[in-house]
């Protein structure tokens, strides 16, 4: 086998889906120690005894020089905090985001993807110093069908991931992959964007099609995402769709 170019490696992720499947695909693999961290915040994970790694909590921001003194090569598998310029600019850092970039960076990808008809998939990317922007190692589309919610669409683009990251995962440890740029800037999406598209506006007139696709962009399974005020109590009344495809 070909010698790796990194070996002090870390995982910076608020995913447990993506943490066991990475763990799973670097399983066994000689030459390189691989550390596991996620947001301080996240709980659930932090809180997790069923892991099969020990994830320890980290501030990126505020510990960026001794993450730069000791790792070299540093994954983001949905990391939600933004790695700062020095990080980046210092030690080789990789994103792994659910989105074909450069359409829809930032923010739930697919959610947009299915409003405004841009292409879904998922993104192996160099990070720069801009929001899911660095040059991009490898990606794919994943379709999106017309009876399909958010979370289907999610689901499909969670397991091309995990098939990007098994497919260039050598490459990468070994420093022997290709990059490209992106095509164009395209277009960034926060949290606020989504949260936006959450209130509904009962006065809005659009078509049949378009708002069809708003609610099924804004189902995913158990979150209650698309709301409207009820004008007699004031209260928020959450909104799903459900869809099925003749068989
Ligand atoms: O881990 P992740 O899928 O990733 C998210 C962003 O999509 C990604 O662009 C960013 N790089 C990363 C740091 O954070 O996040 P999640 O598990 O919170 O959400 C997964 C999906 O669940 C999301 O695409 C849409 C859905 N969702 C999630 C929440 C929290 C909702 O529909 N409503 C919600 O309130």
């Amino acid at each position: 086998m070909e010698k790796l170019k990194y070996n002090r490696v870390l995982v910076i992720s608020d995913n447990l889906f993506l943490i066991n499947a990475f763990n799973a695909l670097t399983a066994g693999l000689e030459g390189v120690a691989i550390d596991y961290t996620c947001t301080k915040s996240n709980l659930t994970l932090l809180n997790d005894t069923s892991l099969p790694v020990k994830i320890n909590p980290v501030d990126v921001k505020a510990e960026w020089e001794s993450l730069a003194s000791r790792y070299d090569l540093i994954f983001s598998l949905h990391c939600k905090q933004l790695f700062p310029a020095q990080l980046v600019k210092t030690v080789k850092c990789i994103n792994v985001h659910p989105g074909y970039n450069p359409h829809n960076r930032g923010w739930f990808p697919q959610v947009f993807s299915i409003i405004n008809g841009t292409p879904a998939g998922a993104t192996i990317h160099e990070i720069d110093e801009l929001l899911d922007h660095g040059t991009i190692i490898a990606r794919r589309e994943v379709k999106i069908n017309s009876w399909e919610t958010s979370i289907d669409v999610y689901d499909r683009v969670q397991l091309l991931e995990v098939e990007l990251l098994k497919e260039n995962l050598m490459a990468i440890l070994q420093g022997t992959y290709g990059a490209f740029a992106p095509e164009e800037e395209g277009n960034v999406n926060l949290k606020k964007d989504f949260n936006d598209l959450c209130r509904l506006d009962m006065n809005k007139e659009m078509t049949m099609g378009n708002a069809i696709n708003h609610l099924r962009a804004l189902t995913h399974g158990k979150y209650p995402n698309a709301f409207f005020i009820d004008p007699e109590t004031g209260s928020k009344v959450f909104v799903k769709i459900s869809l099925e495809k003749e068989q």
